[in-house]
């Protein structure tokens, strides 16, 4: 292709991503549309559903957002009020760590958009010879993609010298984050149809391979019987089976004794709370940390509309377009299908927030070069969805234990990453689950082995779909089409 054709894809890529893309209601909206156009429904009924998709997806991420933007400055900020030097583990921290470096060794941060499409492209070709690859999934999850492909770049640049900065870094990186995709979330494909009754999606995220070993321990840990929604609780405690009531004392507590550590002279400097208005501090602290239970309330409202409408539509896609395919979407859509209607999104949250908070103690006792700050964004939503499936296999001992070790892994493994990867001097790494765990571990081989560690990743991800087939030949692609085999979909929905 020469440079100006290449000019003119970009373009059209940028604008379709901006626009489509990165905007995943309206994605998820056209596919639903799309599925619907593919079954002959009527238009109306077309139209019904690309809005409801649509909207609802924005419901669900106007609960994300807000547990985001409500919550991250308040960790955040333990590290400006006590001036300590630490790299934050939060994908939004790792992504500006990233851009930042990017900046300074003077490379083109829009080869990450190219990455991007290399690796969407390889996806859909992996899913579109699923028969071959046996691949049963497409990532869709927009802001997720960009993140990824971002910090595969980065561990791809600074670790071979002849891809730095030019088109084979950015195809190799295409190729190995889009077989992570279509793999991982291939693994996810499983438990998830189990956990949802068939709803028809897979995870699509930065904690996939955690599902997986989540849903392989959990039951071995546990005991599935014993599970959050049936936790014998005495008396008063009785209320704290109400989500809401759990939900908001238990953040009162938390995040309650974080603020006030933080203290209202903090807050008030960094305009959070507004003392001059007459606020009293402890209507502040109320306020803020129940506000933890409202959007989590507005998330799993979002995530009912447009799964409800995913589900049927997509049905028109994987019969007709990718046959036998499913999506693999943001991790929160789990949420909605929580056994214990929310109780374990809140206990996988606490339980990771506390190995997370133990593994803090300890790098600072072992006197670690790299000190970590735990991340909103990886101790939540990570935590939160192992606690989901955990629960669903393990029960309450299952998700304790779990989410426990789980946040202690984030921290050691980030910690690693950070240090490893040199992102520790620009103030974050992406502390996903798998960020703290598969990639450090990619990352590695690659800085000593350069592209042949990055064929070999590749290779093997892809033996492990193969591997997954050969165990379940028969009801390999019924699990993502149940229609196909009647037994299994008489899960309840
Ligand atoms: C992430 C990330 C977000 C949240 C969101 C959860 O990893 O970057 O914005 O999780 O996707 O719904």
């Amino acid at each position: 292709m020469n440079s100006s054709a290449f000019d003119m894809v970009l373009v059209i890529w940028k604008g379709l991503f901006a626009n489509i893309m990165a905007e995943p209601a309206i994605f998820i909206g056209l596919i639903v549309l799309i599925g619907y156009a593919l079954l002959r429904k009527p238009w109306y009924d077309c139209f019904s559903g690309f809005i409801k998709a649509t909207v609802g997806f924005f419901i669900m991420q106007a609960g994300a957002g807000g547990l985001v933007n409500s919550f991250r400055p308040i960790m955040v900020g333990l590290k400006d009020r006590f001036e300590l030097q630490a790299a934050v583990i939060d994908p939004y921290f790792g992504f500006n760590a990233v851009n930042a470096a990017f900046a300074q060794m003077g490379w083109t941060t829009s080869l990450i958009m190219v990455a991007l499409l290399v690796a969407f492209v390889w996806n859909i070709i992996l899913v579109a010879l699923h028969r071959i690859t046996k691949i049963r999934t497409l990532f869709i999850t927009g802001h997720i993609m960009v993140q990824q492909a971002t910090t595969g770049l980065w561990l791809i640049f600074i670790g071979v010298p002849f891809m730095q900065n030019n088109i084979y870094g950015v195809v190799a990186c295409g190729l190995l984050v889009g077989t992570y995709w279509a793999v991982f979330s291939n693994l996810t494909v499983e438990s998830t149809q189990e956990l949802t009754g068939n709803a028809g999606f897979a995870v699509g995220h930065q904690q996939m391979l955690g599902v997986w070993i989540t849903d392989k321990v959990a039951g071995k840990i546990g005991n599935k019987e014993k599970s959050v929604e049936h936790l014998e609780l005495p008396g008063f405690l009785q209320i704290f089976n109400d989500n809401v009531v759990a939900t908001s004392t238990l953040m009162l507590f938390f995040f309650g004794a974080i603020l006030v550590v933080l203290g209202p002279e903090y807050l008030a400097k960094n305009k959070f709370f507004n003392p001059a208005s007459g606020e009293l501090f402890i209507k502040y602290i109320f306020k803020t940390t129940i506000q933890f239970a409202v959007y989590l309330y507005i998330l799993s409202a979002g995530v009912r509309m447009f799964v409800a409408e995913m589900t049927e539509s997509f049905k028109g896609i994987s019969d007709k377009i990718l046959k036998g395919s499913l999506p693999a979407i943001d991790c929160a859509a789990v949420y909605g299908f929580d056994a214990a209607g929310g109780n374990s999104i809140l206990f996988g949250f606490l339980f990771g927030a506390i190995g997370q908070f133990v593994a803090v103690i300890a790098l600072i006792a072992f006197h670690s070069p790299v000190l970590i700050i735990p991340g909103f964004v990886p101790v939540f939503f990570d935590n939160a969805t192992l606690g989901v499936f955990a629960n669903k296999k393990g029960g309450f001992r299952g998700l304790a234990i779990i989410c426990f070790c789980s946040g202690l892994i984030q921290v050691f493994g980030g910690a690693f990453a950070a240090g490893a990867f040199g992102l520790a001097a620009y103030g974050g790494w992406h502390g996903n689950f798998d960020w703290d765990t598969l990639w450090p571990g990619i990352g590695w081989l690659i800085q000593n082995f350069g592209s042949l560690a990055i064929a070999l990743a590749i290779i093997v991800m892809l033996i492990i779909p193969q591997l997954q087939y050969r165990r379940n030949k028969k009801g390999y692609f019924a699990a993502a089409n149940p229609d196909m085999e009647p037994e299994l979909s008489t899960n309840p929905a």
